[in-house]
């Protein structure tokens, strides 16, 4: 039985949750419990504060968690990375209030800096060889300058607006930061064995969520260039139309190319293009 800790609620929440359940481990929403059994796979779900689930990773008490790779810098707790989930990405960043004349890093010399994150930016200013006064609070970072508790903040930054809105401009990228799969490092044979199942899965679902599979019509005097233009996982697959003359053109996209690939086909006559999600990708 594996135990895998998510956040009771707040950003990492559903998205943790989402990815389990569409990994086939059947759980109920556990809003108001702190665990859950899963129905299809031998797990159990503990639900915490995202700040406590490096502790328990670490003492063994969850065998997986899922958080913000920030909070696992911040707490520095003995865990193993294990897969990076590509949602919930952020950054760490030092902003200060619009108008300072703000030069570089030597800047923050001597100053109050605001932050919950009082770890990161400590290694942070010493990498760069700077003594700053580090205030740690716990919430509502981005008003510090404003009541005159700081010279600058540390926090997280997803679009900037809250920055904007309360008259900060970001000045240094301190992390950038994901979701991410974490492990305890000293897990039994039985246990890896199912983590390895899970990651299998979770790769399958990635990959999915990364990919689009694509339908088009081709007349044969341009299924070769067509072609050219398409990856496929192994190579398209081509079927007579039943009008004289067309081809029906099967295909994976890769999303990044995705864009780029559709007006190269559009060009060399594709019509009647589907996109269509994947659910799951295994190759
Ligand atoms: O209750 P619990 O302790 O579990 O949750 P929490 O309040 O500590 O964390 P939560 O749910 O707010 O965030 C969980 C994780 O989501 C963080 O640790 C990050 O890894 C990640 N994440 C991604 C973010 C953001 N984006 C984000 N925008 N965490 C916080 N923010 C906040 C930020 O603190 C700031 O106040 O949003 C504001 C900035 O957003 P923008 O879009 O205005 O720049
Ligand atoms: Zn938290």
């Amino acid at each position: 039985m594996l135990r895998i800790a998510i956040q009771k609620s707040g950003r990492l929440q559903e998205k943790s949750l989402n990815l389990l359940n569409e990994c086939g481990l059947g759980i109920d929403n556990g809003k108001s419990e702190l665990k859950a059994l899963a129905r299809n796979f031998p797990a159990e779900i503990l639900f915490l504060r995202d700040d406590d689930i490096p502790q328990y990773v670490e003492d063994g008490v969850a065998d997986l968690g899922i958080l913000g790779e920030n909070v696992i810098l911040e707490k520095k707790k003995k865990l193993d990375i294990i897969e990076r989930l590509g949602f919930a990405k952020c950054r760490l960043s030092i902003a200060v209030p619009k108008g300072v004349e703000y030069t570089n890093v030597h800047w923050l010399e001597g100053k109050k800096i605001a932050t919950s994150y009082s770890r990161i930016v400590q290694d942070f200013l010493a990498r760069h060889g700077v003594n700053a006064d580090i205030h740690e609070i716990s919430g509502s970072v981005e008003i510090a300058p404003g009541i005159g508790l700081a010279d600058a903040i540390c926090d997280i930054v997803s679009t900037g607006g809250t920055l904007m809105s309360n008259g900060l401009i970001e000045v240094e990228t301190v992390i950038k930061s994901e979701a991410v799969l974490v492990a305890n490092t000293q897990l039994s044979v039985e246990k890896k064995a199912l983590i390895d199942k899970l990651m299998f899965r979770i790769a399958a679902v990635n990959k999915a969520a990364n990919n689009k599979y694509i339908l088009l019509n081709a007349p044969n005097n341009k299924l070769e260039q067509i072609i050219g233009v398409l990856p496929g996982m192994k190579s398209p697959t081509v079927m007579p139309l039943a009008i004289e003359g067309w081809s029906s053109v099967h295909s994976v996209l890769a999303e990044e190319d995705f864009w780029e690939i559709i007006h190269q086909l559009k060009a060399n006559g594709a019509q009647g293009i589907l996109v269509i999600p994947i659910e799951k990708m295994i190759l």
